[in-house]
């Protein structure tokens, strides 16, 4: 699920004052350049009736709201960072995996908690906003859906103090309807590009094919974007400090540019990855392999699966088959190995429906 407290700052300063609740609020980073001079942090519901909005100019707000009952008040970071940190405390004792993705805003993994079932997804979601409101008196508006693209979107769906709950069998016709601007990284440049192509909403996109949207937006955009539309996104709820990706590396006991050497070496690093891996029950789907050379250079070669994986066997071939086209690339004898798996996907996952990006990336 993702958490997002409703109107943050200007919440935090209702709370802080009752007597401004029922008026429209509007906290302002002034720029001090003249008196009026800078921009709306954020606004209450109130003052967004209005079109008051975060971003606007000062000026223009106070135009909006010019013969309304209305409260300009400075951003105090101070006191908003002290209430994020006590929600996020008591977010995270309801999550299996918890990553806070803003001042005002986390993702829980609770998978496990629930056992899979939305119902109780939904009761424990209840159970977090009467919890926020008892011990901080602040709304929060939860989407819950079967990964953090979708609980991303339907916590903005309904707003505030909103509680929208996407099942997987729900995911196409929830997505289908809205526009594509609301997928992460779909800004106004891009859907001014997709309503060209007649792509207004998210369905459209779905629709379209894939290898155009490669053509238009690049590889890894349109492999994105398809994806998304899909509904797609196997990000894992990624705990604060926890390795993006896990490695082993290895120095030979001599200099060598002999295969079957450095693939015995690859061997032993890909079991001891693999141990690491199924402790922490994690899936991979890109798979890299480092060699230093003489020259103490590091060369890097790594591939990404169609789908996520926890296999062994299918690490092992990755890694052969890089090593193999790297000591074909040089002249130099391998002074050192490592292998390294990233992209993570918490346990095995069902295969996507579609072939995404497949390619041997050079870094
Ligand atoms: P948001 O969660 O985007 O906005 P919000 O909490 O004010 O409103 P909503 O009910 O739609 O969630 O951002 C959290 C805080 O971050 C917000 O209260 C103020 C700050 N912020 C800015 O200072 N400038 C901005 O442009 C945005 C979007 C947010
Ligand atoms: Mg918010």
């Amino acid at each position: 699920m993702l958490v997002d407290l409703d109107y943050f700052f200007a919440q935090c300063e209702e709370m802080r004052n009752s007597s401004i609740k029922d008026k429209s609020v509007v906290v302002c980073v002034y720029s001090g350049r003249s008196e009026e001079s800078g921009a709306v942090s954020t606004a209450n519901y109130i003052a967004r009736e209005y079109g008051v909005k975060s971003g606007i100019p000062i000026y223009s707000a106070k135009k909006k709201l010019e013969d309304k009952d209305a409260v300009f008040l400075p951003v105090d970071h101070k006191f908003y960072s002290e209430i994020s940190k006590k929600i996020m405390t008591i977010l995270r004792s309801y999550a299996d995996r918890f990553q806070q993705a803003g001042i005002d805003e986390a993702y829980l993994d609770v998978s496990q908690k629930v056992k899979g079932n939305f119902e109780e997804a939904k009761e424990l979601a209840q159970k977090i906003k009467k919890e926020i409101k008892a011990q901080q008196k602040l709304t929060c508006s939860i989407g819950i859906g079967p990964n953090k693209l979708i609980a991303k979107i339907a916590a903005d769906v309904q707003k505030p103090d909103g509680l929208t709950i996407v099942k997987p069998e729900e995911v196409e016709s929830f997505l289908s309807p809205l526009p594509v601007k609301r997928l992460i990284g779909v800004g106004r440049k891009t859907v001014k590009k997709m309503e060209n192509l007649e792509i207004k909403t998210i369905g459209d996109l779905a629709k379209y094919d894939m290898q155009k949207l490669i053509t238009l937006f690049g590889k890894s955009m349109g492999a994105y974007f398809h994806n998304a539309a899909m509904g797609i996104d196997d990000n894992l709820v990624q705990e604060r400090g926890e390795a993006e990706s896990i490695s082993r590396i290895h120095t030979l006991h001599e200099n060598t540019r002999d295969l079957k050497v450095i693939l015995e070496e690859a061997d032993h690093l890909c079991e001891e990855v693999h141990e690491r891996l199924v402790k922490q029950s994690l899936s991979f789907k890109t798979i890299g392999i480092i060699m230093i050379t003489t020259d103490l250079n590091m060369r890097t070669r790594s591939k990404t699966l169609k789908s996520p994986t926890n296999d062994l066997e299918s690490l092992k071939k990755t890694v052969k088959e890089l090593f193999e086209k790297i000591i074909n690339e040089t002249e130099l004898e391998a002074r050192r190995v490592g292998v390294k798996v990233s992209n993570f996907v918490k346990g095995k996952r069902r295969q996507k429906q579609i072939t995404d990006f497949i390619g041997i990336a050079k870094n």
